[in-house]
């Protein structure tokens, strides 16, 4: 045997050695590698569609505890901006009940009551509560623009609201509301109170009972007003009594793990898999 064939007799078996090596041991990895940077790909592209969710909409963390309790992220009568006289009618009207829906961590509880002879609905807002006189139907929740407190900024545009109530009246005496308002960059009113506030950008509204059990409750946003682009604020409210100065004073409305959902981002994850 040349050494001519003998090198190419060895090159060969190099060649085939290393083939081997590279099919037995490389190419698997390559395949995990391409699949790891497709699903990272993949998720990033997930992300990135945006997925903002309401804060503290689980009802775990609250400040100002005692007195003047309320769940982190929201606001309610006893941050309210009060005329006098509604001022000395304000009552505790939100409270932090201990056993969630799912009979861990902890939730809201909102109760209406009676003060100075008028239905006092409870509430919490994203927003302000605002009571200029002592006239209920005069009374109001508002993005406030000058303070951090009174306002939840938002980009997203979710496809509904999905969260577990629990309403204590099962007769016609009283409902309560859910209101979601995605709006541009004023000062949106609930109820409005201008031109401006009767067109937010996207709606999530409902009353409704529970036939007193917790119930998962979903409500879709409707956006054919004016369409998806160009929100800033979320202003979100649930009231235990949906009529200003009108209802049960005994109505009770418990609230646990609200979400938004966004369908969209949904299907497009899925066919990207
Ligand atoms: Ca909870």
């Amino acid at each position: 045997m040349g050494k001519i064939e003998l090198s190419t007799k060895v090159n060969r078996s190099l060649s085939r050695y290393i083939n081997k090596r590279f099919e037995k041991h490389i190419r698997p990895m390559l395949m995990i590698t391409r699949t790891l940077l497709l699903l990272s790909f993949t998720t990033l592209a997930f992300l990135a569609q945006g997925q903002q969710q309401i804060v503290n909409g689980s009802f775990e963390n609250w400040e100002n505890l005692g007195k003047q309790i309320e769940p982190v992220g929201w606001n309610s009568l006893m941050s309210a901006d009060l005329c006098t006289i509604c001022s000395i009618g304000a009552a505790q009207c939100v409270f932090q009940e201990k056993n969630g829906r799912n009979g861990k961590g902890s939730c809201l509880r909102i109760e209406s009551k009676s003060a100075l002879g008028v239905i006092v609905n409870g509430a919490v807002t994203t927003g302000r509560i605002t009571a200029p006189t002592i006239r209920p139907s005069g009374a109001y929740n508002q993005t406030v623009l000058s303070d951090s407190e009174f306002q939840l900024p938002f980009k997203d545009a979710p496809d509904s609201l999905v969260f577990w109530a629990k309403y204590s009246i099962t007769d016609k005496s009283d409902s309560a509301k859910v209101s979601f308002l995605l709006h541009d960059n004023f000062e949106q009113t609930d109820p409005p109170r201008d031109q401006v506030s009767l067109q937010p950008n996207g709606a999530a509204l409902k009353t409704f009972q529970t036939a007193g059990d917790w119930q998962r409750v979903s409500v879709p946003f409707d956006y054919k007003k004016n369409g998806k682009s160009n929100t800033h604020y979320l202003l979100a409210t649930f009231s235990s009594s949906h009529k200003a100065g009108k209802g049960n004073s005994n109505a009770r409305l418990w609230i646990d793990e609200v979400e938004l959902i966004y369908n969209r981002s949904e299907q497009a994850f899925i066919s990207n898999d």
